[in-house]
């Protein structure tokens, strides 16, 4: 072949390998443009009528126009002065715009109104599955806006140094008989609020849920979404076992748990990871908002805060809410300083995956539901890390006042449960709790609470102070009962067959009554000192306090062990079971459902009190009070 002809070949051998390589690539990149728009299709068919629009709008990567393909995890390689500009802040996905009047937009509440007899039946099916209002979550936009960024200012101008940089997230979501929509909208609301690069993916883990729509359909949504997976625990595990499971399977260094029936506010992660990234041993959880579980109106975050709340637990363990005590109060001076808090609710927190690997994850041996977070709790602060609440982090949580879980071994679980974080983590202080709940005393006695070497070896292993070190330095203001009182449990009285009962506070006294037996430590549980006195000491030191002829719970006189009772809250407590006031010289004496003080007279059965311990047979099952 001449040179010439042979040179004109090869180029034509090189441009048709060009044109052969343009065509390929034109075809890879529309068919990614078809995949990446599916996304808008597809869920479509699932879809309640009322969100179609939703769909409409092209759910889009706010970075895709500058054409740089982006990495998985892609972030600040090593660590660069300065702070992260609002660019590099930006979401992986943009919120599609919705109408201001599309229902439940800006976080506003859904009306309901002029329900046919279809969709009453619809609504109460609802609430009867999942115990919120599912009617009106289907008719919210999975992708709708909560309104303006109301926090306050300095949370506003808060900016984020590059060094030491923030670490992406593995967001971990499990969920068991979760209605499609809420479950949907708290992974929208992620994708929509946490940073293109902190986001490397978002883990649902499904504990073995009945409802079909988790299966099959959830798949198929999720599948086009790039970042979410789907993780199945073929039997139900309940809550530890299934978040085991994705923080196993998580890639990224910081684990973000969240709860099934969400939605984060706008710069909601920053704040936790900046406290992660100065010092991983910080167990970190956003400030906790309401989503209402009957209309989904959102509680907006203040501009100005005026007080906060903090996680505690009485001495039945039952996680509560308090107000900061005014000493931590008084020395804050912004929001975005962070609260220290002696425990978690624990279904929305981030935690190193390091650290939570160090610290022993979870006791695997939990079960279904209950008692982690405070297990967690003490262990965390016990061996040497902190439990903190960011103000300026807010997400909404739907509260619901009934637990929607099932538990297929009865409502003893719970209490199984916090008999193992007693048996590991409150030393002698353990008895407190087994004097307050019968349920528990009755595992602990009859041993069915497991095997525990595992966790022990766990507390060995890391040194841990003791519970008497978390009660000193932790939780200064909490009161501590007497070890052992006199006598203590549910006050039976004789003559009615009924029980002494508390109800609730009201201007720091509570009204003291009868009522039927049912041994809940929350209202039954009384013990009589030895500086005898009568207390009702679950989550505040109260007293049997007598102005005659009635009778109240005031807060004790007689603080930490002083020896000033005054004869009001003074009674002497005999063999025969009277209960005679120091100050009156009468006795306690029930009728119907009230107390009184009588003339004491051997004759009178109603003047008889009997503390008993244990139920005489044992409480149909149930999940009870616990709320999720
Ligand atoms: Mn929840």
């Amino acid at each position: 072949m001449p040179p010439l002809r042979r040179y004109a070949w090869r180029v034509r051998r090189r441009i048709l390998l060009l044109a052969f390589f343009l065509i390929i690539s034109v075809l890879i990149l529309r068919r990614m443009q078809w995949s990446s728009s599916k996304i808008i299709r597809v869920p479509q068919q699932e879809e309640p009528s009322f969100n179609i629009r939703d769909f409409m709008v092209p759910v889009k990567n706010v970075h895709s126009d500058d054409g740089i393909p982006l990495q998985e995890n892609e972030g600040p390689k090593g660590c660069l002065p300065g702070y992260y500009s609002a660019a590099e802040l930006q979401p992986r996905f943009k919120r599609p715009y919705s109408a201001p009047w599309a229902p439940g937009a800006g976080g506003l509440a859904y009306q309901l109104s002029d329900l046919t007899d279809e969709e009453t039946m619809e609504l109460n099916m609802g609430y009867e599955t999942y115990n919120l209002n599912v009617f009106v979550s289907d008719r919210i936009s999975l992708h709708r806006d909560l309104g303006p960024d109301s926090r306050p200012p300095e949370c506003l101008a808060k900016k984020f140094k590059r060094c030491p940089a923030l670490s992406p997230v593995s967001v971990i979501i499990v969920f068991h008989n979760e209605a499609f929509s809420t479950l949907l909208r708290t992974v929208y609301s992620v994708l929509y609020t946490v940073p293109r690069f902190l986001l490397l993916e978002i883990i649902l883990v499904d504990d073995a849920s009945p409802n079909e729509d988790m299966k099959r359909t959830l798949d198929e949504y999720v599948r086009l979404l790039e970042v979410v997976r789907v993780l199945r625990q073929p039997v139900r595990k309940g809550l530890v076992g299934a978040r085991l499971l994705g923080a196993e399977q998580a890639k990224a260094d910081v684990l973000v748990f969240l709860d099934a029936h969400c939605e984060c506010w706008p710069g909601w992660l920053e704040p936790l990871l900046e406290r992660i990234a100065l010092d991983n041993t910080l167990v970190v959880s956003p400030d906790i908002v309401s989503i209402n579980m009957h209309n989904f109106q959102f509680k907006w975050p203040a501009p100005k805060r005026s007080s906060h709340a903090r996680g505690i637990f009485d001495w039945s363990l039952v996680f509560m809410w308090e107000p900061l005590p005014k000493t931590l109060e008084s020395v804050r001076t912004d929001e975005t300083q962070p609260i220290q808090t002696p425990a978690i609710a624990g279904g929305l927190f981030a935690i190193s995956k390091s650290y939570f690997q160090h610290i022993g994850t979870y006791d695997p041996e939990m079960k279904i539901w209950g008692g982690e977070n405070l297990e967690m709790s003490l262990r965390v602060w016990m061996c040497g890390g902190k439990l903190e609440i960011l103000p300026c982090s807010v997400v909404g949580h739907v509260f619901r006042t009934e637990s929607p879980h099932s538990f297929p071994e009865g409502g003893s679980v719970i209490s199984r449960n916090l008999v193992r974080l007693a048996e590991v983590w409150m030393d002698e202080y353990k008895v407190l709790f087994y004097n307050r709940v019968m349920e528990a005393a009755r595992i602990f006695k009859e041993k069915s609470y497991g095997d525990l070497s595992q966790r022990h070896q766990l507390r060995e292993r890391l040194g841990c102070k003791p519970f008497s070190w978390y009660l000193k330095t932790v939780r200064p203001d909490f009161f501590i009962p007497e070890l052992n009182p006199r006598f203590y449990g549910a006050m039976l009285n004789k003559g009615l067959k009924m029980c002494l009962d508390a109800s609730e506070m009201h201007d720091g006294r509570a009204e003291v009554g009868i009522s039927k037996c049912h041994g809940d430590a929350d209202t039954q549980y009384f013990e009589y000192t030895s500086l005898n006195e009568i207390k009702h000491n679950v989550n505040r030191e109260l007293c049997l306090s007598v102005a005659h002829p009635t009778l109240t719970l005031q807060y004790c006189v007689a603080r930490d062990g002083e020896k000033n009772v005054p004869p009001y809250q003074s009674f002497s407590y005999e063999m025969d079971g009277q209960l005679q006031s120091h100050k009156f010289g009468l006795c306690l004496q029930a009728m119907r459902n009230t107390l009184f003080l009588a003339s004491c007279t051997s004759e009178e059965p109603r003047q008889v009190w009997v503390f008993f311990t244990e139920l005489p047979d044992e409480r149909p099952d149930g999940p009870g009070k616990s709320t999720e």
